[in-house]
């Protein structure tokens, strides 16, 4: 059995709703699984939540709630906003579950009965939001501030701490990692973030990390086997469930199966923990470069009108509203939130939202383009050919035919190699240009006029390569609009789910086939702010 397709997501802290930063992560692994999926690969979409730690219990703590009652019920709005959005997990792990736990106290019993683990005393400062201590050493580097030291992360006042426990040693593997990084050159894309990773592996890494934090501090958090003062550090917990889940301690088959993981997914914000603790803590345990995660991509930052997301600004972009409220009315609301996130940013760098932004992609890509196409296509077909998927019979304009069969049957190409490098933009940029070929192609074809001309014949050829041009549209789509996809198929007449091989077949659809009721896809309303 070949090896399982395996794709992670980071394990969002459940402190609070979920925005539209965590939505994007969870949108384009969803994608990249279907787009796996669809090629016919088993695929393993992992996401779930981080419900451990300082933050959480400070979060809890002002809710007036106990951490397991706030992060049950936190939990159920991720949840639930994965299911609006139609991210096809396959697990959701919460740190909490007991499977979770159990492996973490095995992995670290592990790590200390084999003498990998120190047992000291750290001083330093401690970024409570970010969970993350930094060096004396490493702030050294930045400017003074007349606050004290911040985060280099997220640029706040760090506090200073003095923590005795246990410690993982870092500096003593940096060697290992910086060459490994660098006989590994997609082992983090884009290459912006692969460049600062071998920039900071220019410096000297801290010495340790601290893995544990005290009780009388922190309450919230996993308990550490060999000591009853503290509990496990929360990122090095979290980061422990690629592996947990999968089946490290207990099902050795299973690991094999789906371990390396082959995509993690995450923000650029935690390259850090995931490009240097990770493979770290990995290459302790045991793991061999092998063994090593094949690829970790970091992407940008959403701001919103090119401003901070932040509680204090009040401009936090809740998924869940743009998807009920803003895009109210719209049948696939949701594949519509999905389309702006990976068609208006290129993957890796960051993007600014607005409402402004989203409304104008529905109008113009959308409406005007892609529920043009389909539209006049299927009600073409319903008035000139009895609402049958006519013949391809005539030769007639063999130029123009052949130019968008030529562009339609080679699209998957061109999506295969966007998609190898995760440039999802392009890889929609490509369908998009071919849908509006194909409107260019209607408009010169004139199917109207030959209704008129009687020519009979040509008419029906032209319409279907369009719907020909529909169908294989909606397979390039499937991973990025679901349920758009499913809507063209239902409204071409064709009950099956293709897969990406069918999209190089041409024609493919079966002669004389009854299409669906045509029905507007992205039909413009004033209740969604577009006017028609
Ligand atoms: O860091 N723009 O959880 P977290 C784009 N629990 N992406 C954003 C974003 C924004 N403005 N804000 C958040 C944690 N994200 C840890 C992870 S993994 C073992 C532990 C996304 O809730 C992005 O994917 O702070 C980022 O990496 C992640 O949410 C951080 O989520």
């Amino acid at each position: 059995m070949s090896k399982t397709f395996f794709i992670t997501t980071p394990l969002y802290y459940v402190n609070a709703a979920p925005h539209i930063g965590h939505s994007y992560t969870n949108v384009a692994a969803d994608c990249l699984a279907r787009y796996h999926r669809l090629k016919a690969q088993e695929v393993f979409l992992l996401t779930g939540t981080d419900e451990h730690g300082q933050k959480i219990e400070q979060a809890a703590k002002e809710s007036g709630k106990s951490p397991q009652v706030f992060v049950d019920e936190v939990v159920e709005r991720f949840q639930s906003l994965w299911a609006t959005l139609q991210i096809s997990y396959d697990d959701f792990i919460r740190t909490t579950q007991a499977r979770h736990v159990r492996a973490v106290k095995v992995i670290l019993s592990r790590l200390h009965d084999a003498g990998k683990l120190k047992r000291t005393t750290y001083q330093g400062w401690y970024c409570t939001p970010d969970e993350t201590f930094w060096t004396e050493e490493e702030l050294r580097q930045l400017k003074a501030n007349p606050q004290g030291p911040v985060c280099p992360s997220c640029q706040r006042v760090l506090e200073p701490t003095r923590e005795e426990g246990w410690y993982l040693p870092l500096r003593q593997s940096q060697e290992w990692l910086r060459t490994f990084v660098k006989a590994h050159p997609t082992f983090v894309r884009p290459q912006t973030r692969y460049n600062e990773l071998l920039s900071l592996l220019e410096q000297p890494l801290p010495e340790y990390l601290c893995i544990t934090r005290p009780k009388r501090r922190v309450g919230w958090g996993i308990p550490v086997p060999f000591s009853e003062d503290h509990v496990t550090y929360v990122w090095f917990d979290a980061l422990l469930n690629y592996i947990t889940v999968v089946g490290f301690v207990d099902d050795p088959a299973r690991f094999a199966q789906f371990w390396p993981a082959d995509v993690h997914l995450i923000g650029k914000d935690i390259l850090r923990h995931h490009a240097v603790y990770w493979p770290i803590m990995l290459h302790t345990l045991g793991f061999s470069d092998d063994q090593m995660p094949r690829t970790i991509v970091a992407h940008g930052w959403w701001k919103v009108d090119e401003q901070k997301m932040s509680k204090s600004l009040g401009n936090i972009v809740n998924p869940q509203a743009i998807v009920t409220q803003l895009l109210q009315g719209q049948p696939h609301a949701a594949d519509v939130y999905r389309y702006f996130l990976l068609r208006d940013v290129p993957f890796g760098q960051d993007g600014s939202f607005s409402q402004d932004a989203i409304l104008a992609r529905l109008q113009a890509d959308l409406a005007n383009d892609l529920g043009n196409l389909v539209h006049r296509t299927l009600s073409m077909i319903t008035r000139y050919c009895a609402g049958r998927i006519p013949r391809m019979a005539s030769v007639g304009c063999a130029v123009d035919d052949a130019a968008l069969q030529h562009s339609t049957v080679g699209l998957g190409t061109v999506v295969d190699e966007a998609m190898a490098r995760l440039e999802f933009s392009v890889a929609l940029d490509a369908i998009m240009r071919v849908v509006g070929q194909a409107n260019r192609y209607l408009e010169s074809q004139a199917p109207w006029q030959l209704s008129k001309e009687g020519q009979k014949s040509r008419l029906e050829s032209v319409l279907r390569i369009a719907a020909e041009v529909l169908r294989v549209v909606s397979i390039h789509l499937e991973p990025f609009m679901p349920s758009v996809s499913e809507a063209i198929r239902t409204q071409l007449g064709c009950g099956q789910l293709y897969r990406w091989i069918d999209g190089t077949v041409w024609p493919g659809l079966p002669d004389a086939q009854a299409i669906g009721k045509p029905s507007a896809l992205f039909p413009l309303s004033r209740s969604c702010g577009v006017s028609g």
